[in-house]
């Protein structure tokens, strides 16, 4: 049996379920807040964070981890690329969309939505003026310049890479940020195929019948 903590709108639970999904693999979600401070979660998040996945009572945190636990258990439709440089490429990609693109991306998403709408905080516009002029700006121009005409970011099948950089944009939309297809265009093209696919609309939607009324 599996079991994955975290809530679904995080961006690192996000991937983790999709990769959960795209597997078809069966699984319970056990919603679990970032942060959680409980000792039975703390014994299997050292670090606080979330998500965690448990396996027939084994338990291992961290999503890059999650994936490639999940490879092993579950060969099929494999996340990461067999080709050695493709591997390497798509674990590079992920790294990327893990660190630099999730801390813009989710920084919108808490300055406008989880603080005023959700934790009844100001907004931090200084911090919104700076993702959206100085690292969004960047992440957009790296992503252009390593994503093909079309298909996915590696090799001719999906990969890690895709569910990193995802959820992430993913969630930048729930800050009220899209990206402009003029500033953009592969990366516009690229999300709108990934969002019309069935593993996202379906994610999609679960998140919004979970969302509070008249947020999402
Ligand atoms: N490298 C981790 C990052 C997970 C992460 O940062 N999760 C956030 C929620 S989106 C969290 O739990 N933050 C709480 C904290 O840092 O205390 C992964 O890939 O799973």
């Amino acid at each position: 049996m599996l079991k994955l903590y975290g809530v679904p709108l995080s961006p690192f639970a996000r991937k983790a379920l999709f990769a959960l999904d795209y597997k078809e693999l069966e699984y319970e979600n056990i919603p679990t807040f970032p942060g959680d401070e409980s000792p039975e979660f703390r014994a299997i998040s050292p670090l606080g964070k979330i998500p965690v996945l448990e396996h027939d009572g084994f338990t291992v945190p961290d999503t890059s981890v999650i994936c490639r636990y999940l490879d092993r258990i579950a060969p099929e439709k494999p996340l990461f690329p067999a080709d050695p440089q493709e591997e390497a490429r798509a674990m590079w990609l992920e790294e990327y969309a893990d660190s630099r693109l999730v801390e813009a991306c989710a920084g919108l998403f808490r300055e406008r939505l989880l603080k005023p709408r959700m934790l009844n905080e100001p907004t931090d516009e200084a911090r919104v003026e700076e993702i959206l002029t100085e690292t969004l700006p960047e992440c957009l121009r790296y992503l252009e310049s390593v994503l093909p005409e079309s298909g996915y970011l590696v090799g001719d099948s999906l990969s890690v890479a895709d569910l990193a950089v995802v959820t992430c944009f993913i969630q930048a939309r729930y800050g009220d940020y899209d990206v402009d297809g003029a500033e953009a265009p592969k990366l516009r093209n690229y999300l709108d195929q990934a969002y019309a696919a069935p593993l996202v609309t379906k994610r999609m939607e679960a998140e919004q019948a979970a969302m509070p009324p008249g947020m999402g």
